[in-house]
């Protein structure tokens, strides 16, 4: 019978060969620091290996990881459906633009309009390159079918938004870390109070508005869930005043929240879909803005596009990921999880160092009481006990495991983040 030091040197050796070279945490930070821009923080882990709900850093040591890279790996790491997709296309035909048709884009839009009840599809590849093309379709919808005057569309989006780093998305930003210093910005772009219909109507009644851009729950803003029924009033206020509803569920899409899309906790659906992350099931960027074809067609051949937006092997890859959300019914196991995960937080956390615990199936955050400590300092202790999570600001931490967690993956992860943030006095 091994030793369990013997058995543990044997995973990390196992690992640490696997992790293909032996390297310290320190050597892969100080390589990275001197090579790659500082556009990051990162939290002072080196990983090097991931499988499910776990990630090993270049040391072996095991975490769980609660951030699922942004939400990218809803499906966990290297879920064997998703590698076999990559894996087969990529011996076949990885890559042609879309000067030419391919067999492969054809099934994928077919599945993604299907499964969300669209008509058609624009794929790309990064979120905000989703949200994007989400805004150009609005503003030639909006003078070729409302007839506003050329280059006046009006985009309403809500402060605190988060749709991205490109120059557009950060105009939209009320974030001063986002758009300081990237000026001047796009016009047309403005905002309204997050979770405020009365506020939102005021501006859609704006007869130069062609569209209202939206998350259905603010991840990067820490996790905002807006009242019941606000998406209904959005749904309601948007078909009133001859609006585009254009959905942001890149972060909250995909099972994430315990549905298939955020919106279907209330039974609505906006005009453009856009999702991203996990649809290219973390092994590859795949985006794509769904709408119906008196929106969709708005956009000509040679109008828009993108070199590896649709390419087979994002879209053999898109297949994969939606066949496990449906097989594997994520949704339901990410809806039952949470469920779990906040009414143990609620009931043992000590109130005093976490004042607010709030989310929708595994997208959910803690705010802390700073006066006990800093979100980062917290997540610093939560490394040191094995799960790994990121502070959105000063005072909250998100955690986002991967939707394949199980009864026992969650308990024993919950285990961790009670007794590290009830070891915190003041
Ligand atoms: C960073 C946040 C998460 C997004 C929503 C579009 C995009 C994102 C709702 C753009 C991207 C990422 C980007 C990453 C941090 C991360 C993030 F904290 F910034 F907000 F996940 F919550 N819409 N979110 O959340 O998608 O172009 O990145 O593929 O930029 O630091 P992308």
């Amino acid at each position: 019978m091994l030793s369990k030091s013997r058995v543990t040197t044997g995973l990390v050796k196992r690992i640490q060969k696997e992790c293909m070279r032996l390297i310290s945490t320190k050597e892969v930070i100080e390589r990275e620091e001197k090579y790659a821009a500082h556009n990051y923080h990162p939290i002072p882990a080196a990983l090097c290996k991931g499988k499910g709900v776990f990630v090993w850093d270049v040391e072996g040591k095991q975490y769980f990881d609660y951030l699922s890279g942004y939400s990218a790996n809803n499906f966990g790491h290297c879920h064997p459906k998703i590698l076999e997709a990559l894996h087969s296309q990529s011996q076949v035909l990885h890559h042609t633009s879309r000067a030419f048709f391919n067999d492969v884009l054809g099934e994928f839009a077919e599945k993604v309009t299907n499964l969300f009840g669209y008509d058609k599809m624009l794929p790309m590849n990064t979120g905000v390159e989703a949200d994007d093309t989400a805004c150009k379709i609005a503003r030639k919808w909006g003078y070729r079918k409302k007839n506003i005057p050329k280059n006046q569309a009006k985009i309403i989006f809500c402060s605190d938004n988060f749709w991205g780093r490109s120059l557009a998305a950060v105009s939209a930003s009320t974030d001063p870390s986002s758009f300081e210093g990237y000026g001047p910005f796009m016009p047309g772009f403005s905002c309204v109070p997050y979770n405020d219909l009365k506020a939102l109507e005021a501006t859609l009644s704006d007869p130069l508005v062609c569209a209202f851009m939206v998350e259905p729950i603010q991840g990067e803003a820490g996790i905002k869930v807006p009242d019941e029924g606000y998406l209904k009033g959005v749904r309601e206020l948007c078909t009133k005043y001859n609006v585009l509803w254009i959905a942001d569920e890149i972060q909250t899409g995909l099972g994430r929240t315990g549905k298939n899309l955020c919106v279907d906790h209330e039974g609505v659906l906006p005009d453009i879909l856009v999702l991203g992350k996990a649809l290219g099931g973390g092994v590859y960027p795949v985006s794509a803005s769904l709408a119906n074809d008196d929106i969709m067609l708005v956009i000509e051949p040679g109008t828009h596009g993108s070199t590896f937006g649709g390419n087979p092997l994002g879209s053999r890859v898109g297949i994969a990921a939606l066949d496990v959300l449906q097989n594997e019914k994520i949704s339901e196991n990410a809806a039952k999880m949470g469920d779990l995960f906040r009414k143990e937080l609620n009931s043992r956390l000590n109130k005093k160092v976490v004042v607010d615990i709030r989310g929708k199936g595994l997208l959910n955050a803690i705010v802390i009481n700073q006066n006990y400590a800093d979100a980062w300092d917290v997540c610093l202790k939560l490394k040191e006990n094995g799960l790994l999570a990121k502070p959105t600001h000063d005072d909250i931490i998100r955690f986002a495991p991967p939707l394949v967690i199980n009864d026992k993956e969650l308990n024993q992860s919950i285990e961790i983040i009670i007794n590290t943030i009830n070891s915190i006095s003041s």
